[in-house]
């Protein structure tokens, strides 16, 4: 494309970007989604965060704040946090399903149990980084909500780091195919196997999200009844973290979870820098910590690919799915690791912009959910991995490849794989704040 040609694509991209995150505003925080999503969602707010950084970036601070208000005493960010003003049957399933005990004698905001990846430092330096572009004002609130967030963003990581080592390796588990953000990827579905799908829960709950969305680009319906299956053991289990892999269904050290966790202690050693804490080294020496174990755990030498491990059986996922390409964002990734994950990023596997799925694999499916499609944060943290690493010209063609792909289609929730149209829902935040760092 000429650069002229570019250049208005970037300004009408910019426009509509900021637009969308102006109509997913909803005064204390940003939705993914007015239709499908009308809550509060943890890594999307991270990811909205980002793109605030260059639009609004009081906006920004105000969501991340709004998230962390509602962290459990034991450290956990929910996943959700629900909207009290939005009706029950608004979302499913929503907080009479979770049953989440007050605590610490907080009237309960609603949330659910889990957890998503641990985007929030690495938000809030990005945050920071930008803020004096907006002033002496906004540089000024920026230290001062750098300042709250800290303990919190570590209070975060050791939840995860401690009571979710499940399988004592030194990565965090996740419990609940949705902790991983990816929902139903072919990653989990052999763990998943072995959760019993009891389909009489479908009869009890309706589910919302095929009201809003067609039914073949969403979940399947013995997925969505394994997925109930699991919350309501979490659930009544108190969401003890005690004994998980004897306890509890379904535990599984993912690739691009542990990748995002090890991010965030880099993220965080940059933060306790300009907050003149000492602990900065800390947070350095775990990210290597976290980036050894997961060379260690989640490497298979046959496949030269990074899989999903399930605790409980030992085994790793034979699926290849883009959260093994996520390694890549790690700064301290060995070289073979490097070249092995852009050789396999720029196959016939893949091929960038990275569907959500191996194109070639067994479960392929090109327009549902996380089994195909083609998603901009995951290919957002891989541009980062390969900046990272110095692959300048792949970042750059990936980045032109991810800006043409939302110009021409929309600010879609996910894209499909063979023709880019977009799929899922179509003013959706993260396409939209990523679009903006993407240009900036
Ligand atoms: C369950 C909000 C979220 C994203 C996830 C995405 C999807 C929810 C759902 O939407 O998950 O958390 O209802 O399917 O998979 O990554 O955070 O955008």
């Amino acid at each position: 494309m000429p650069p002229d040609q570019f250049q208005e694509l970037s300004a009408e991209l910019w426009r509509s970007a900021a637009g969308v995150l102006d109509q997913n505003w909803t005064g204390r925080y940003t939705v993914p989604s007015r239709t499908l999503y009308p809550h509060q969602w943890s890594w999307d707010t991270a990811f909205a965060a980002i793109g605030l950084a260059y639009v609004n970036p009081a906006r920004a601070w105000r969501g991340l704040r709004s998230l962390f208000e509602a962290q459990w005493p034991d450290g956990r960010v929910p996943h959700i946090v629900f909207d009290p003003d939005i009706p029950e049957d608004a979302y499913f399933p929503g907080p009479r399903f979770w049953r989440v005990p007050a605590y610490s004698g907080r009237a309960a905001r609603g949330s659910t149990g889990l957890v998503q990846p641990p985007m929030h430092a690495l938000a809030a330096w990005e945050v920071y980084r930008h803020a004096a572009a907006h002033g002496a004002d906004a540089a000024q609130q920026a230290r001062t909500e750098l300042g709250w967030l800290y303990p919190r963003l570590v209070a975060q990581q050791e939840f995860l780091g401690d009571r979710r080592d499940a399988g004592g390796s030194g990565l965090a588990s996740i419990v609940h195919p949705w902790e991983s953000g990816l929902d139903n990827s072919p990653s989990w579905d052999d763990a998943l196997a072995a959760v019993p799908a009891d389909m009489r829960l479908l009869d009890t709950y309706h589910r919302r999200d095929l009201d809003v969305s067609d039914a073949t680009h969403r979940p399947t319906d013995s997925d969505h009844a394994r997925y109930l299956g699991l919350v309501e053991s979490y659930r009544d289990g108190g969401y003890s973290d005690n004994d998980l892999a004897l306890r509890h269904g379904f535990v599984v050290e993912c690739p691009g979870f542990n990748t995002i966790l090890a991010t965030a202690e880099l993220a965080l050693a940059q933060i306790a820098g300009v907050l003149g804490d000492p602990a900065a080294h800390r947070h350095r020496e775990r990210a290597q910590g976290i980036t050894a174990a997961i060379t260690h755990r989640l490497w298979d030498p046959r496949t030269g690919f990074f899989h999903a491990r399930d605790v409980r059986s030992g085994r790793l996922s034979p699926a290849h799915s883009v959260s093994g390409l996520l390694p890549l964002a790690l700064p301290d990734l060995d070289r073979p690791f490097v070249d092995a994950l852009v050789a396999a990023a720029t196959s016939s596997r893949f091929g960038l912009p990275a569907p959500g799925y191996d194109r070639t694999g067994p479960a392929f499916d090109e327009r549902r959910y996380w089994r195909g499609p083609i998603w901009i944060n995951v290919n957002w943290l891989l541009r980062r991995g390969l900046l990272v690493h110095g692959r300048r010209a792949e970042a750059d063609e990936l980045r032109r490849a991810l800006l043409c792909l939302v110009h021409s289609n929309g600010h879609y929730e996910y894209f499909h794989p063979h023709d880019g149209s977009g799929l899922g829902s179509p003013a959706f935040s993260w396409t939209a704040a990523l679009s903006l760092d993407l240009l900036a």
